[in-house]
């Protein structure tokens, strides 16, 4: 028997009707990946439930690999997520009403942790199959970025265990209500995730092409 694929959703959040990460997450429930059975769980998007959650879920499933998925309205690819910040610092109240304000994700953690996913293979992988794709070296400082931190710093001590964080734009119907926002088509998103996926697991030794930028 294979470990399983944890991947995670978030529910809509900043009066979305939908999030695409969700909505990707859930077409992708119980597929087998290589011979890995996906399982699925949704997030809250509140910085004091969301943890604990992500916590109890890789306790049960006990995966060789969790991918969080979130959204990232107004970007136009998608985000392979390559630093976590020990930083909570939100812009809008998140779906309890709890705004952090430059507070630490983990008071006593490192300022930052790197995803344990090959990126530049999955990288690779995107492109080659037609998907806009980039590295991305911010995961911002809401919840996406709470989430991201808290799962590296789990998997400190879960060594035989990779994660990290990949983020999506909005769907078309989504971009109707933002004016000159970029979308992506969700059945993209969906084959997105599938091949990051089987990128991640197809690789152990990551490839060295460039994914940085200038500023
Ligand atoms: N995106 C937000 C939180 C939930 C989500 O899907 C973020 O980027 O922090």
């Amino acid at each position: 028997m294979t470990n399983p694929i944890l991947l995670t959703g978030f529910a809509p959040f900043d009066g979305e009707a939908v999030n695409p990460s969700w909505e990707a997450v859930l077409r992708l429930a119980g597929e087998d990946i290589d011979g890995h059975r996906v399982a699925i769980v949704q997030l809250p998007v509140s910085f004091g439930d969301t943890l604990r959650l992500l916590r109890q879920a890789i306790a049960e499933v006990r995966p060789g690999l969790v991918l969080c998925v979130g959204q990232a309205g107004g970007r136009s690819r998608i985000s392979l997520e390559r630093v976590a910040i020990n930083l909570q610092d939100a812009r809008i109240p998140d779906n309890a009403g709890a705004q952090p304000i430059d507070a630490a994700v983990e008071p006593d953690g490192p300022a930052a942790y790197f995803s344990s996913l090959p990126l530049k293979a999955m990288l690779r992988e995107l492109t080659d199959a037609g998907i806009p794709a980039e590295i991305s070296h911010s995961a911002g400082t809401y919840v996406c970025n709470h989430v991201f931190y808290g799962l590296m710093h789990l998997l400190r001590d879960e060594p035989a265990m990779r994660g990290g964080f990949l983020h999506v734009p909005y769907v078309p119907e989504q971009a109707v209500r933002h004016p000159g926002a970029p979308s992506l088509a969700l059945e993209y998103v969906v084959q997105a995730v599938r091949v990051a996926l089987r990128a991640a697991l197809a690789t152990r030794v990551d490839l060295r092409i460039s994914g940085g930028s200038e500023c």
